[in-house]
């Protein structure tokens, strides 16, 4: 079994659709109490454009839900565009005159987003088709689907929260002290970050891009927290955890960077100061690791492609987005002349909802390799296997053995 998604959408359109599969039988799942709440969070953060005052995204469950459970079937989930209505006739299924058909024509496309290459691959005359479908507009999809993904992680105990860590080149400090529900400190930032005083210097290098008609990007950490170890495998490429993990939070719209626990800084360092010192509690986590933790968690709670069981930690560059209100030079696509980028309404920063994208993305990965892992048609069927996983980590973690004094390796691995 395992848990996929795709989507369907253009910005503009009547709407998007996620399409969610793997989900077993009997989880509850209620879109206005699981799935709005988080397509509201995508929504905030200071920076955004003006269409985030125009929409309030909401899902509508179309199928796969049966009075308030999941029956085991495909889940369908539309959340319509409610700038729709502004577009209807550029945006027109239907065949259009074609007076028509250059309403909103884009024909100056802008550098770094997928305009010009989109308008080559697809042999389209129009970029106004390439940027409906690229634009991150797509992103409350993804959400859509990561909710249903964390509300089965939540009946293994797992949760993600995120939080961002720099804006430009504004960097938040960690706190002393780690909140105990990640969403609920950063949520209460407008640019969700943990540092207050990181954070008006944030609000002010917004406000001076706003005014210089540019843009900023930054970074953003996901943490997972709950899993027990043992989800992935080092044994082939493909079942790697932190690769599939980095890919799936690339795929986000304007990402240029992933790293895992110390990530980049790892490569400065000396082993010594890198691995992660193991220690035995037989009074700790032995349902989720036997027992064994870790003194600190560089690795970013994977090791080998496979989790720990200490927090699942990745951090995210997002560059700035493109469309810049003074832009960059480019080229008329018609006259091949040398002209300004396209101006569009759109956001100064994004990153707050990046980080709740991020969020899903890594949701769907853990319930991708839980199921992958555990199996089960149904939730409780999934749970069994889980408590029979649970049960046999902490008798093996307890289990005390005497040592070898033949042993030929002093290493204790062999
Ligand atoms: C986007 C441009 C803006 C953003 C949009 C992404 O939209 P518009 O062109 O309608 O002003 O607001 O993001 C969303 C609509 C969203 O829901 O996040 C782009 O070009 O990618």
């Amino acid at each position: 079994m395992r848990f996929t998604f795709r989507t369907a959408g253009e910005s503009h359109g009547k709407g998007l659709v996620s399409l969610v599969e793997g989900v077993p039988a009997g989880l509850e799942l209620v879109a206005e109490r699981d799935i709005d709440p988080e397509l509201r969070r995508r929504q905030g953060g200071y920076g955004r454009g003006g269409r985030m005052a125009i929409e309030e995204d909401r899902a509508e469950i179309v199928a796969g839900v049966r009075l308030g459970e999941t029956i085991g079937a495909p889940i369908a989930l539309l959340v319509w565009n409610k700038d729709w209505e502004n577009w209807q006739t550029a945006m027109a299924a239907e065949p259009r005159e074609a007076s028509d058909r250059e309403l909103r024509r884009v024909h100056l496309p802008r550098p770094g987003h997928a305009d010009l290459v989109g308008v080559l691959k697809y042999r389209r005359d129009d970029a106004r088709d390439i940027l409906e479908r690229a634009s991150a507009r797509e992103t409350a999809a993804r959400v859509a689907a990561g909710a249903v993904a964390k509300r089965l992680l939540a009946e293994l105990g797992v949760s993600i929260g995120s939080h961002v860590v720099r804006l430009g080149a504004v960097e938040a400090r960690r706190p002393e002290e780690w909140p105990d529900d990640l969403n609920a400190a950063s949520d209460a930032s407008p640019l969700r970050t943990l540092d207050p005083e990181a954070e008006e210097r944030m609000i002010d290098a917004v406000d001076a891009a706003q005014e210089d008609g540019d843009t900023l990007g930054g970074v953003f950490e996901v943490v997972a927290t709950g899993l027990p170890a043992g989800l992935g495998s080092y044994v082939s490429w493909d079942r790697k955890l932190d690769g599939r993990l980095a890919g799936a939070l690339m795929s986000i719209h304007a990402m240029k960077g992933v790293e895992i626990g110390l990530g980049f800084e790892a490569a400065r360092r000396r082993g010594s100061r890198v691995h992660d010192e193991i220690e035995h509690d037989p009074e700790g986590p032995v349902e989720r690791t036997g027992g064994y933790r870790r003194l600190r968690n560089n690795a970013g709670g994977l090791e080998g492609g496979i989790t720990t069981g200490e927090p699942v930690v990745c951090r995210v560059a997002m560059k700035p987005l493109s469309t810049l209100m003074k832009p960059l030079k480019s080229v008329d696509l018609r006259t091949k002349e040398r002209a300004d980028a396209i101006r569009e309404r759109s956001d100064v920063a994004a990153l707050a909802a990046a980080g709740v994208v991020g969020e899903a993305m890594v949701a769907i990965t853990l319930a991708d390799a839980v199921l992958e892992k555990f199996g089960g048609d149904s939730v409780a069927e999934l749970l069994r296997n889980v408590e029979g996983y649970r049960d046999d980590l902490a008798r093996r973690g307890l289990e005390l053995r005497e040592a070898s004094s033949e042993d030929p390796y002093e290493s204790g691995v062999g």
